[in-house]
């Protein structure tokens, strides 16, 4: 038996990605979400906003006990940041692949934080890590789904 699931058994799945405050000052909005047009995934929801605290909170309650929580909450509510939710095979896992390692200056070239930044609490980009996390994600940053 093979290590991976036959092609077949891809599935798809949405993800939640979030071009953060200093990607947005730096004017990278449209060269980000055109790396995923690109690559095939398509948008299913897209909104600019200023997150408030409590949602950014609700955000990132993950890592609410880890001691960067609140730079994390103050820098994702220092400006606009927009939010994109995506879909295609295994959207989750090939998201994370383009976005790249945590520490921008680690990252690969060729993937989105390796190649616009420097930056680890400002690393551009937020990607959801599961689809648990997608659904989480997704109701703090867009409230509750339409329907
Ligand atoms: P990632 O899934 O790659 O976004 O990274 P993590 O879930 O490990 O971290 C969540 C966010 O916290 C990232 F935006 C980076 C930030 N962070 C810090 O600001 N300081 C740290 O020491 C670790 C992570």
């Amino acid at each position: 038996m093979g290590e991976e699931a036959p092609e077949e058994m891809s599935t798809t799945e949405e993800t939640l990605i979030v071009v953060k405050p200093d990607g947005v000052r730096r004017g990278l909005v449209g060269e980000i979400i055109g790396r995923f047009e690109r690559k095939g995934l398509v948008i299913r929801r897209l909104r600019m906003q200023t997150l408030s605290k409590p949602q950014a909170e609700e955000f990132y309650s993950v890592h609410k006990e880890k001691p960067f929580f609140g730079e994390l909450v103050a820098f994702i509510t220092s400006g606009p940041v927009v939010g994109v939710v995506l879909s295609g095979r295994d959207a989750v896992a090939t998201v994370r692949r383009m976005v790249g390692a945590t520490k921008s200056w680690e990252a690969a070239s060729g993937t989105i934080r390796g190649d616009l930044g420097l930056g680890l609490t400002d690393n551009t980009i937020h990607a959801s890590d599961s689809s648990e996390s997608f659904e989480h994600e997704e109701a703090a940053f867009f409230g509750k789904a339409p329907g």
